[in-house]
């Protein structure tokens, strides 16, 4: 086929699709190219979320994405199925979105993409490969294109084509971003950049073409740069909790400059790509003495432990003893009005709390995670008879407090823990609580 040949076939909308994962970001891509009328087969392992998808649903928390599975399924432009080997052979464009998570050493774990290759089957011949997972800087020239010439005996570029296509989704507003934001295409060669680029214009307002490994690095320092900068917030907080002052205020100020834009501290970073993605970008990059982005991860990964530290401390100041405290946590979701707890740093302060013997209870409107605590049904429950509370997600309903009420339900001398800084201290305090919050300086010069 000729690159003339395949960009009809997209325009026509005759072009197969498979998209292989159908998770968070695989469901909401296959249905979105089903929504413009390409065929679309959703791979997945997972025997629910397959299910889930012909069912006309999913198990996302996700804004409208259930509506818009069930439109294309009835319309039957989309379905799902656990045999890849038979979906792979019929199509003509196939989307890799399987997870590349990091292990213990936080090194970057590409079996689930391997995998992925592996199920893509020898008949490559005219495909497009498109690959979404977030990858180390040069996995696509360096393993992913010798991987698929090695089983298919076929050159990339002459008999297949391949691009690197990062999203660049925010849970929670996943279909909106989706095709509103601008979207990074990088074939391995002019070939593979355009015909992906026709593909990625049938769905997104605005596709940037590149190459694969300035697409691979580009995606890593977008949400390096973020971590970078919620380091950067998150030690000025300190800094501020040491000299009295009040960070929110400070950022503010800061943020009045036309050209700085300091995001905000907090109880630490969590979810599947920032903790994740400056360890991809600098996993083989060496030069000590010289790092900015690692020691930035220590400084987020010390906030869980930083909240830990003002509980002993506001426990202290009520002349409590943490192993006899009730500590009632807001938030196990890892940010906001999302449902997702994976890396969430409540875990980490959920479970050195169990371990110190506090007795602890969380509730969470939208995540099921307790991490071990005992899991409430809502705030009343939670806050009745405890201690201390501590605010770990900004949920929007952790954002309109009710203190008085909450006051009256807790035990005396109460002390409110702010890791999100949802709170007005000066009222918490009026009302008689201990508050402490990441960032709020109470000490004076
Ligand atoms: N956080 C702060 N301070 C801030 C902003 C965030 O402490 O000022 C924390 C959050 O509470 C959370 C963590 O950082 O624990 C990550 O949150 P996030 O909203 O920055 O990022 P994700 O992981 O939900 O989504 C990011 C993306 N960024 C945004 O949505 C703003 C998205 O653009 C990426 O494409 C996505 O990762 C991805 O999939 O890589």
């Amino acid at each position: 086929m000729s690159l003339k040949e395949a960009i009809a076939k997209i325009r026509n909308r005759t072009a197969n699709l498979a998209v292989l994962g159908s998770g968070t970001v695989g469901l909401p891509t296959a249905a979105i190219f089903a929504s413009v009328g390409f065929n679309v087969v959703a791979v997945d392992v997972k025997r629910d979320i397959v299910e889930g998808i012909n069912k006309g649903g999913s198990k996302l928390y996700e804004r409208d994405i259930d509506s818009l599975v069930k439109r294309n399924v009835e319309a039957g432009r989309l379905k799902a199925t656990q045999n890849s080997f038979q979906a792979l052979s019929r199509t003509d464009i196939i989307i890799i979105c399987v997870q590349t998570p990091i292990d213990k050493k936080k090194k970057p774990n590409l079996a689930f993409l391997l995998n992925a290759l592996n199920s893509v089957g020898k008949n490559l011949k005219n495909k497009l490969i498109i690959v979404s997972s977030t990858i180390p800087p040069g996995t696509m020239l360096h393993t992913v294109k010798p991987a698929l010439e090695s089983r298919t005996g076929l050159k990339a570029d002459k008999d297949f084509f391949l691009a690197y296509v990062p999203e660049r989704i925010a849970p929670g507003n996943t279909l909106n971003e989706f095709t509103k934001n601008p979207r990074l295409v990088g074939g391995i060669s002019m070939n593979s950049t355009k015909i992906a680029g026709e593909l990625l214009r049938t769905v997104c307002q605005t596709v940037v073409e590149t190459d694969a490994s300035t697409a691979e690095i580009a995606k890593l320092a977008e949400n390096t740069f973020r971590d970078v900068n919620i380091a950067f917030a998150n030690q000025l907080a300190l800094i501020c909790e040491q000299y009295g002052v009040d960070v929110t205020e400070v950022i503010k100020l800061a943020n009045t400059h036309p050209r700085v834009n300091i995001h905000k501290p907090g109880p630490g970073v969590g979810g599947p790509c920032l903790p994740k993605d400056p360890c991809l970008l600098t996993y083989q990059w060496e030069h000590a003495g010289n790092d900015l982005i690692r020691p930035a991860r220590k400084t987020n990964d010390y906030m869980p432990k930083h909240i830990v530290d003002l509980i002993l401390q506001a426990t202290k100041d009520a002349s409590k003893e943490i192993r006899v405290s009730r500590i009632a946590i807001l938030g196990t979701a890892y940010k906001g009005d999302v449902d997702d707890s994976r890396l969430s740093p409540s875990e980490p302060v959920i479970r050195e709390l169990i371990h110190l013997g506090a007795q602890v209870s969380v509730y969470d409107p939208y995540c099921k995670e307790s991490f071990c605590a005992k899991r409430k049904e809502n705030l009343h429950e939670t806050v009745k008879d405890a201690d201390c509370l501590v605010v770990m997600t900004d949920h929007k309903e952790f954002r309109k407090l009710k203190l008085k009420e909450i006051k009256r339900l807790m035990n005396n001398n109460p002390h409110i823990i702010d890791g999100r800084r949802v709170i007005n201290a000066h009222k918490a305090e009026q009302l008689g609580f201990i508050y402490h919050g990441v960032g709020f300086g109470k000490n004076g010069q």
